[in-house]
């Protein structure tokens, strides 16, 4: 649809993973269970922009490509070691054809090795980020503004 010039459409968002310790339940392969996910960082709904998310994990995983089509754009599994995770955003048609690939460290040990690790803190790594588009499409600037 047409193109809106002069104005532009930011939408603040946050990728993250959380990890837990698995303590007794731990084994060699599976000492952590963590989740992935890609939000509105004021809890905007994603699914107005985002179509579908691939998390592209290690891979030591079994089908290491997960794709999400629905909000929320999370993903939970179990393993043992931190690596790179890809998240790649697939915009709705009239929002933009390019796909936008982030990198998000998956962090299972917490920074401060002073005292065993405990089953109930998790370890939080927390990205801000904001994506702009420019000249929006009508459709989706209506979108937006009913939402
Ligand atoms: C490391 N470079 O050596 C990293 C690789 C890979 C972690 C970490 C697999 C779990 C599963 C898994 O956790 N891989 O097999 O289900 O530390």
């Amino acid at each position: 649809s047409k193109r809106l010039k002069d104005i532009e459409i930011s939408v603040p968002i946050v990728y993250s993973t959380i990890s837990f310790w698995l303590g007794k339940k731990a084994n060699e392969y599976h000492s952590h269970k963590w989740t992935v996910y890609v939000r509105g960082a004021t809890n905007e709904d994603l699914g107005v922009v985002i179509k579908r998310v691939v998390f592209t994990l290690h891979p030591s995983f079994s089908n290491p490509t997960r794709v999400v089509e629905t909000p929320p754009f999370e993903l939970s599994e179990s393993g043992w070691g931190e690596f790179e995770i890809a998240i790649s955003l697939h915009f709705h048609s009239d929002v933009c054809d390019k796909q936008l690939d982030l990198y998000h460290h998956l962090k299972l040990y917490p920074e401060d090795e002073s005292g065993p690790q405990s089953t109930k803190k998790p370890v939080v790594m927390e990205n801000y980020d904001e994506i702009v588009f420019f000249e929006p499409s009508e459709s989706f600037f209506a979108r937006v503004q009913n939402h």
